[in-house]
């Protein structure tokens, strides 16, 4: 019998689940996430107050992936929290990302004494807020962040990192992450203010940051599994990494696993097809599997050939 189950901050779940981002802001959207085949349910990143987001439009599809800039539209932390009473089939992440330091705190002290929050996603690196940099490319500013968190931590907590493209960029953040009581990290988010455009109008294909915005789909696939590549080698072996960034059919899972992710995380592919994809990718992957002679994702997890 073939397995997909991992463990993630102590608890069993299957290995294929949403990103934060598509479809998981509404209550109907969450609960048909907890409906689906996705092994979590991941909320969108939240906020003190509810956001209505950048305006419109903000996402847009290509042959090749997406291009975003939505700009954090969500319910705000006291919805997010509500729901985990709610969501009980499944292991539920709360994904958060304040608008300061200070609204992190605020957000991750109520999350802490919240029954049915398994775990915290802190976005340390959402690429369209206008204004704000994306403070996992801060080194210091993120160390400084980390330590005020982690002194009061009853909760697991995940960072969402941005791509990095230097090795010292690696080595540097792993450092900082390694003195940490982190459980997960999860590789990559949308590689940030990339620009699509349609050259027979002539013009740019999402209205805000003059067209800029974050870049999901193929394209990032190999960033993803350098990323992944790398912080599994770096990290210490009690965070495990989470892959995402171009997965979109089982062969895609069983690279980002094979490089080392414990789990995957499903964006672009979940805006595009919908909930059906966690199905039909896990039966991808089991299929995979099957053929190589692997029951479990141990079995070949981090097992990357060099030549
Ligand atoms: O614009 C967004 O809401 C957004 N888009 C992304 O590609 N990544 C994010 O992390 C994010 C907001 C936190």
């Amino acid at each position: 019998m073939i397995s997909l189950e991992t463990k993630l901050f102590g608890i069993k779940l299957d290995c294929i689940f949403n990103a934060s981002g598509p479809l998981c802001t509404s209550e109907e959207e969450l609960y048909n996430l907890e409906k689906s085949f996705s092994g979590a349910v991941l909320t969108k990143s939240c906020t003190i107050d509810p956001r209505k987001g950048n305006p419109e439009p903000r996402y847009f599809d290509t042959e090749w992936g997406s291009i975003n800039s939505m700009g954090l539209p969500n319910l705000g932390y006291q919805f997010y929290s509500e729901m985990a009473s709610k969501i009980s089939n499944k292991p539920y992440i709360v994904s958060v990302s304040g608008m300061t330091p200070d609204d992190n705190i605020s957000i991750l002290e109520h999350l802490n004494c919240v029954d049915g929050v398994s775990a915290i996603e802190l976005n340390l690196s959402c690429p369209n807020l206008i204004g704000k940099p994306q403070m996992a490319y801060d080194f210091k500013e993120t160390d400084d962040f980390l330590y005020r968190i982690c002194k009061d931590l009853r909760k697991p907590l995940g960072v969402k990192l941005p791509p990095y493209f230097d090795s010292v960029h690696f080595q540097k953040m792993a450092d900082i992450l390694n003195n940490y009581p982190i459980s997960f990290v999860t590789c990559i988010n949308s590689i940030g203010n990339g620009l699509v455009i349609d050259p027979h109008s002539e013009s740019v294909v999402i209205k805000p940051k003059s067209g800029f915005g974050g870049i999901g789909g193929d394209f990032i696939k190999p960033t993803a599994l350098a990323n992944v590549r790398m912080f599994s080698k770096l990290l210490n072996c009690d965070i495990s990494v989470i892959g995402c960034g171009g997965i979109k059919s089982g062969w895609d899972a069983f690279e980002h696993i094979l490089c080392g992710a414990s789990a995957v995380q499903i964006g672009t592919q979940l805006w595009k097809e919908g909930i059906g994809c966690f199905e039909r990718i896990s039966n991808e992957l089991k299929l995979i599997m099957e053929e190589k002679g692997y029951q479990f994702v141990k079995d070949f997890r981090g097992k990357l050939k060099e030549i």
